[in-house]
């Protein structure tokens, strides 16, 4: 028979080689990002936590299990136990001991971080903003209700990069035209709307991951302690376009937000102005393109030409065929006939960029857009693809019909 002491210094042996896996990962490239925000240490903390609890009563237990098989095989004479249920005052401890200490790592020593970790994720209460995020098919829409500011914020990794024509670079498909920007040390209410389809806002560093729901609002919340920049990405597969709505936040001390959200300020206003005047069919073209490619592109292709069967093409004249209830939507709003897309009215074409095609995947654009943006787009949608209606259209136009009820 071993010695009680070899026992113990067995298990300690795989104790420790249990341990050390887990103290590895500490410094590794699989390991989690560095947590900023109370939650994602918390929840980096439990889960080292658990690894390492977990990792020690694996490795004690397999270790007891191989020194049985060994030790007490049948060639050395060793014969089978018969008893069903413990009946000396040892076998009991033996048995009670285990069942306890167990009991008391699940419910206190694991339960009890857990569960505060959960309840903190979830208190949303006294923050000191409040920022609303709306997700859509295949981006994301940043709000800071307070200061009426609102943007859209796409994917801006070249297409000759997705296509494979160039080299990635180091944040493909993680770099986005317009990022969130939100203050440090400030705990901030995020809350979270949808289109059209489920989304999931995830954000590694800030140890979140909420879903966007339509028709619902749900509520995450951050508090950044560090300044930086933080990549996330949409976590919820939401369509062809999933892989293309990644999140960028830059964290900025306090004065440094507040100089950042005065010029917002000054831009949006400044836009605001720009929207009442006329422009030269040159430069709506050109805003229409940058519209275009940031809006639609992700359906329609860049080219305009969409896809065969799910996305009609922008062209006048082009063959288009999908399923009857998709044609005739389109028949019904004067864009499709006798298998072929046809250029409706103008007014027509803005309402349907402004309030999408019901019941199909051309979403509405009415609090996305601005009217000069629209105007820009029709004009530019209208004199390009092949398109030659000659049709420009100003902001005031798009102002009027916005303004009519549908
Ligand atoms: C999520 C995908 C998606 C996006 C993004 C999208 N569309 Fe569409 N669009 C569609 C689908 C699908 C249809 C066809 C709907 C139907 O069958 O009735 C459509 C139809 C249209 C039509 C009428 C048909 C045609 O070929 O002329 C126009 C015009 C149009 N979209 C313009 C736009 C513009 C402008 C944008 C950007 C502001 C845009 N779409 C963004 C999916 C999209
Ligand atoms: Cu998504």
């Amino acid at each position: 028979m071993i010695s009680k002491r070899k026992l113990l210094g067995l298990a300690a042996t795989f104790g420790l080689a249990g341990l050390i896996p887990s103290l590895a990962m500490a410094k590794n490239p699989f390991d989690f990002q560095t947590p900023v925000t109370p939650i994602a240490k918390e929840t980096l903390y439990i889960h080292n936590l658990f690894l390492i609890i977990i990792a020690v009563i694996f490795t004690l237990c397999l270790g007891i299990l191989f020194y049985s098989l060994v030790m007490h095989r049948k060639s050395r004479g060793h014969k089978s136990a018969l008893f069903t249920k413990p009946t000396t005052t040892k076998q009991w401890i033996f048995t009670i001991i285990p069942f306890l200490a167990l009991a008391f790592i699940d419910y206190v020593v694991l339960g009890i971080p857990a569960f505060h970790s959960i309840l903190a994720l979830a208190d949303t209460s006294h923050a000191d903003m409040v920022v609303k995020v709306t997700a859509s098919q295949w981006k994301w829409q940043y709000e800071y209700p307070k200061d009426g500011i609102k943007f859209t914020s796409t994917l801006s990794t070249p297409q000759s990069q997705i296509s494979g024509k160039q080299p990635p670079d180091k944040h493909f498909l993680l770099e986005v035209d317009h990022p969130l920007v939100l203050p440090t040390n400030k705990k901030i209410r995020i809350v979270l709307a949808s289109n059209d389809v489920i989304h999931a806002f995830w954000v590694p560093a800030f140890g979140i991951k909420q879903d966007a729901v339509p028709g619902y609002l749900r509520n995450t919340w951050v508090d950044i302690k560090k300044p930086g920049v933080y990549r996330g990405q949409c976590a919820e597969l939401c369509g062809v376009g999933h892989a293309f709505m990644p999140i960028v936040v830059i964290a900025k001390p306090e004065a440094e937000f507040t100089a950042w959200l005065a010029q917002q300020k000054i831009k949006q206003a400044r836009a605001a102005t720009a929207e009442n005047k006329n422009f030269s069919k040159r430069e709506l073209l050109a805003r229409g393109k940058s519209v275009f490619k940031a809006n639609c592109a992700a359906c329609h292709q860049l080219n305009g030409m969409g896809i065969p069967g799910t996305f009609p093409p922008l062209a006048e004249g082009k063959a288009f065929s999908a399923s009857p209830q998709m044609l005739e939507q389109l028949r019904k709003r004067g864009f499709y006939k006798n298998g072929k897309i046809v250029m409706g009215p103008v007014k027509d074409h803005v309402d349907i960029v402004l309030h999408g095609i019901h019941g199909t995947a051309m979403p509405a654009f009415v609090s996305q857009l601005s009217d000069a943006d629209i105007a820009a787009l029709v004009t530019y949608e209208r004199n390009d693809f092949g398109n030659h209606t000659g049709d420009v259209l100003q902001p005031s136009q798009v102002k009027s019909i916005r303004s009519t009820k549908k």
